[in-house]
């Protein structure tokens, strides 16, 4: 089993000093008030998306509510995009679910897992050099969602994470680590895609979240977001607090969810059927900075041409 730790988890796992977290939330708040994120929001000011019906209308929900769900075919037309992501999902499922079987009869896999949520399966994990000849990193970069990043962040994001995941029905009764409510505490300025590859329903997992629970909504105040906060509430009080409030996107293969998961989300809990999905992340300079990093090396390998937004987005 492929395991690496990286190196960014492994400093927030030994953050154990006050006094080195403070440092790391200092370094945040000062590229994001007046260094790093200054400039990308002046990048954006001065070149703003030219957005059209599709993407305001996301947009728009994303600012009131934290989320919003779309037809991949309403947001990016082209039909050889998805038929080049879905053969190319097929082939990780293929893949994975040879590596599952193998395991299943006590052999070694390369499957890629990340420590701490090897509930989860991954095409890519971290360290993995991607360049724009990799179809999911060419939709991080695609306009149709990167300048819907952009408009929503009101600055250049950063594409920090893009992977596609296979959860298979959970070995145990309780949820654990991100299948639990929470909080993600690696920016403020945060917008994931979770885009399925399969159909989703009650038993595969389906992703959650809490409308107007990110920063500046309505229910930002309950347990609120803090750069490296403890973001995993006690989950009994939760509840009670926030369930009726929760949307569950139990929904059709070739949906994309877009949420700001600074608000509080869970997910992957699948208790029927695996579950595959692509998720990306886009977020703010200041994040990368201090609180996250990069999953993937960016290598222009065909010296592709990418415009000014674009490279911003994987410099
Ligand atoms: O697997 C899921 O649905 C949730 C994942 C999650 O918590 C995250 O990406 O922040």
């Amino acid at each position: 089993m492929h395991r690496k730790r990286t190196k960014f988890a492994a400093r927030v796992h030994r953050v154990a000093s006050g006094l080195e977290r403070r440092g790391i939330v200092a370094t945040y708040e000062l590229h994001d008030r007046l260094l790093a994120n200054r400039v990308s929001r002046k990048r954006y000011a001065q070149e703003p998306s030219a957005l059209d019906a599709t993407q305001r209308d996301i947009l728009e929900r994303l600012r009131t509510e934290g989320y919003a769900t779309v037809p991949f075919s309403k947001l990016v037309p082209d039909p050889a995009v998805w038929k080049e992501l879905e053969a190319d999902a097929q082939r990780f499922v293929a893949e994975t679910e040879r590596g599952l079987a193998e395991e299943g009869e006590g052999g070694e896999s390369a499957l890629r897992r990340r420590p701490g949520k090897e509930f989860v399966v991954r095409k890519y994990a971290y360290g993995v050099q991607l360049g724009p000849e990799d179809p999911w990193l060419r939709l991080g970069i695609n306009p149709r969602l990167l300048e819907l990043a952009n408009a929503y962040l009101e600055m250049w994001s950063k594409l920090e994470y893009v992977d596609m995941w296979y959860t298979p029905p959970a070995d145990e009764e309780e949820r654990r680590s991100s299948q639990r409510w929470h909080r993600d505490f690696n920016d403020r300025h945060l917008l994931k895609a979770f885009i399925y590859l399969v159909d989703v329903d009650e038993h595969t997992g389906p992703f959650e979240y809490v409308p107007r629970s990110a920063p500046g909504g309505e229910l930002d105040g309950l347990w609120p977001w803090r750069p490296l906060g403890d973001n995993y509430p006690p989950q009994d009080e939760l509840v009670s607090r926030i369930e009726e409030h929760a949307v569950t996107f139990t929904a059709p293969k070739g949906t994309i969810i877009f949420c700001n998961t600074a608000g509080f989300h869970r997910g992957g809990f699948s208790t029927g059927k695996p579950r595959v999905l692509a998720t990306f992340t886009w977020d703010s300079p200041a994040s990368l900075k201090a609180l996250s990093e990069r999953n993937y090396l960016f290598e222009n390998r065909n010296g592709a041409t990418l415009d000014g937004a674009a490279r911003y987005a994987l410099s």
